[in-house]
C-alpha cells in the first residue's frame, strides 16, 4: 500500500516519461541539502535577519557608483565562501539524470551556486547569473572567473576585455534588469514545455516566478516540490505538489 507522498512521486514520474518537452525551475531550496541557506524558507538568510534583505537592494546602485566598493563588500560576504565549498546534493544529480536520459530539455535556475552544471546538467539557463563568471553590464559579455583571479586577490576591479568597462559579477542583484539573452531563452522554453518540474522557490521573485505561470498558460503541467504553499499552490498554478517528508502535512 503506498502513502500518499509515494502515490504523488509515483505520479510525478509518470508525467516525467509521459512528457514531450519537460522543463526544470529551480530557486535556492534545491541546494539547501547542500549547506547553502535559502532566503525565504524557515531557516533561511532573510527569515532570520530581515535588515540582509534590505541591504541586498542595495548592491547593484553600490557597483554603478563605486565599483572598488561594491568588490570589497561582494568578496567579504560570507555567502561566497559557502558557495565556493558547495557540492550538488542527490537533486542537482537527479535533474542531470534526467537530462541524460532525454526526458528533461532543460534547467532554469534562480540559483547562483552553479551547482547544476557541476552536477552534470548541460542545457541550463542561469536566470539570476552565477558565481562562477563575470558579466559586463555595458556590452554583456561574460568571462569565466578564472580569468580575474589575479585582480580578485588583489582586490583591483576587474576591467571587462571587449569593452574596457569596470565589470561585476554575473550574479543578477535586485533592482538589476535580467540579461536579455537569459530572459528570452527562459521564456521559450516556459512556452514550449509540457511539464515544468518546480523546485525549492517560494515564486515571489519577479520575472522568475511568471514562469510557471506562463508554462501553464501555455498548457503544461505544474508539479511543484516545496516544503511550504507557496502563490503557485495557494493560486492553482500547481496541478499538484509534492512536500516535507517530515511533515506530509506541508
Ligand atoms: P527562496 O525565496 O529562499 O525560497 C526557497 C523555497 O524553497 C522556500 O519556499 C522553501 O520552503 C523551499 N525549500 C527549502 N529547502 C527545501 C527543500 N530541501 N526541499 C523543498 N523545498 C525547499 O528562494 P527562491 O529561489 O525562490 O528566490 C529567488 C532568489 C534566491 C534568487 O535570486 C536566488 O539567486 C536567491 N538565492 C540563491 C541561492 C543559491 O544560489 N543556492 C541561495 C540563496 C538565495
Amino acid at each position: 500500500m503506498l502513502s500518499e507522498r509515494d502515490k504523488l512521486i509515483k505520479k510525478c514520474a509518470e508525467d516525467l516519461v509521459g512528457s514531450k518537452y519537460a522543463v526544470a525551475f529551480t530557486g535556492a531550496g534545491i541546494s539547501t541539502e547542500s549547506g547553502i541557506p535559502d532566503f525565504r524558507g524557515p531557516s533561511g538568510i532573510w527569515t532570520r535577519d530581515p535588515e540582509a534583505e534590505r541591504r541586498s537592494y542595495e548592491i547593484f546602485g553600490k557597483f554603478l557608483r563605486n565599483p572598488k566598493e561594491y568588490w570589497e563588500e561582494a568578496l567579504k560576504s560570507p555567502l561566497y565562501e559557502i558557495l565556493e565549498k558547495a557540492r550538488p546534493n542527490p537533486a542537482h544529480c537527479a535533474l542531470a539524470e534526467l537530462e541524460n536520459m532525454g526526458i528533461l530539455k532543460t534547467v532554469i535556475t534562480q540559483n547562483i551556486d552553479g551547482l547544476h552544471k557541476k552536477a552534470g546538467s548541460k542545457n541550463v539557463l542561469e536566470f539570476h547569473g552565477s558565481v562562477d563568471k563575470l558579466r559586463c553590464i555595458y556590452c554583456g559579455c561574460r568571462f569565466p572567473k578564472e580569468e580575474f583571479l589575479n585582480e580578485i586577490a588583489e582586490k583591483r576591479v576587474p576591467i571587462c576585455k571587449n569593452c574596457k568597462s569596470p565589470i561585476k559579477m554575473d550574479v543578477v542583484y535586485f533592482t538589476e534588469p535580467i540579461p536579455r539573452d537569459v530572459y528570452e531563452l527562459s521564456f521559450a522554453e516556459a512556452e514550449k514545455c509540457d511539464l515544468m518540474l518546480v523546485c525549492g522557490t517560494s515564486a515571489v521573485v519577479y520575472p522568475a516566478a511568471e514562469l510557471p505561470r506562463i508554462a501553464k498558460r501555455c498548457g503544461a503541467k505544474v508539479v511543484e516540490v516545496n516544503f511550504e504553499e507557496t502563490p503557485l499552490t495557494r493560486e492553482g498554478v500547481s496541478d499538484y505538489k509534492n512536500g516535507c517528508p517530515e511533515n506530509p502535512e506541508l
